[in-house]
């Protein structure tokens, strides 16, 4: 089996987990999840030096998913990878989970605690000074939000990160152009992201963040250009794998609700599933309902969909 296909699997299984713990918790960020999948399979399937067995192992590369909103992602790898049970991810959002909304540094596997978005390159940016001043030789990844370059925060990590020459950095950008309410363009202009990099001084590396391949190639390749930081600006779509939720901002904060989004999302995942790969919760698919018309009366309602009935407390809600 080639190596891409290996990551290729454990980014369906990070879209098919990310569908049903956000199913299953009515948690958000579902469309955040999709999107950096493919930029998380590929690190932990491919790059990343880290033992599920012996998760604070010292020599380990440190990662800090940054847009901490997305972090079934980042759970369902770990799990994937056996840092912890996949039986685990059903308790996603729920109170006394270890696993919660966003990402927390109580499980074993994740470096720092995300969520407060801005953070994490600073959090980065101080480990690689730290690793570089004891001598030591891990690599410091972080992942960062498009709309979270919106914080003033990152730009400074930008600039100290270039003046201590961080060569054992690397910021990766889920660059899907929205951000939770709309367009980065709508919100704050980012412009020509790789040029802003490059002008800070950062080994600037453009990829498909849905290219397994070119991903790979990025991430082997930051060595080459030596004593600067590298930043990876991975274009993704929002959504990415399941149509209906594609580049719709909708899917920022609504989860896949019992019905047609629920079935529709899980028969896309399955329309593309890899070889080999079984699906942990529903091994046969689902049946894929029809999507309601843009004339049904839930066209665009935002708390509501076909199929959807709120219960409380299993009591059918009263009209
Ligand atoms: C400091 C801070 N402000 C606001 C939020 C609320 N928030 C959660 S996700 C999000 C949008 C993030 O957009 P982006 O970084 O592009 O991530 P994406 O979901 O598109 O991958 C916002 C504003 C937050 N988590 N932290
Ligand atoms: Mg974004």
């Amino acid at each position: 089996m080639d190596s891409n296909h290996i990551s290729e699997q454990l980014a369906w299984l990070i879209r098919r987990h990310g569908v049903e713990m956000t199913h299953l918790s009515g948690g958000s960020h579902i469309g955040a999840v999709l999107s950096v999948a493919d930029i998380i399979a590929v690190l932990y399937a491919e790059i990343l030096h880290v033992d599920a067995q012996n998760p604070d192992w010292d020599g380990r590369d440190r990662f800090i998913l940054s847009k901490g909103h997305a972090g079934a992602a980042l759970y369902a790898a770990l799990a994937e990878c056996g840092f912890f049970s996949t039986e685990e991810l059903k308790t996603h959002y729920a109170n006394g989970s270890r696993l919660s909304g966003h990402v927390s540094h109580h499980l074993p596997g994740v470096d720092f605690s995300t969520g407060a978005l801005g953070h994490g390159l600073s959090a980065a940016v101080g480990m690689a000074l730290a690793a570089r001043q004891d001598g030591k030789k891990h690599r410091v990844f972080a992942v960062i939000g498009d709309g979270e370059c919106d914080e003033g925060s990152v730009w400074e990590a930008a600039l100290f990160a270039n003046h201590f020459r961080l060569e054992n950095l690397v910021a990766v950008i889920d660059h899907n152009k929205m951000q939770s309410l709309d367009f980065c363009e709508n919100t704050l202009e980012l412009g020509d992201l790789a040029a802003k990099w490059r002008a800070f001084g950062w080994n600037t590396i453009e990829v498909d963040g849905h290219d397994h391949a070119q991903l790979k190639k990025a991430f082997d390749n930051i060595d080459n250009d030596r004593h600067r930081p590298t930043v990876v600006i991975a274009h993704t779509v929002k959504g990415k794998g399941i149509s209906f939720m594609e580049n719709d901002i909708l899917w920022h904060y609504r989860f896949p609700h019992d019905g047609w989004e629920y079935d529709g999302a899980v028969s896309a995942l399955h329309a593309v599933r890899p070889e080999g790969v079984v699906d942990p919760y529903t091994p046969e698919g689902v049946p894929d309902p029809e999507k309601p018309g843009a004339d049904a009366d839930i066209g665009n309602d935002h708390t509501m969909s076909a199929g959807y009935h709120p219960h409380f407390f299993g009591r059918e809600a009263k009209p």
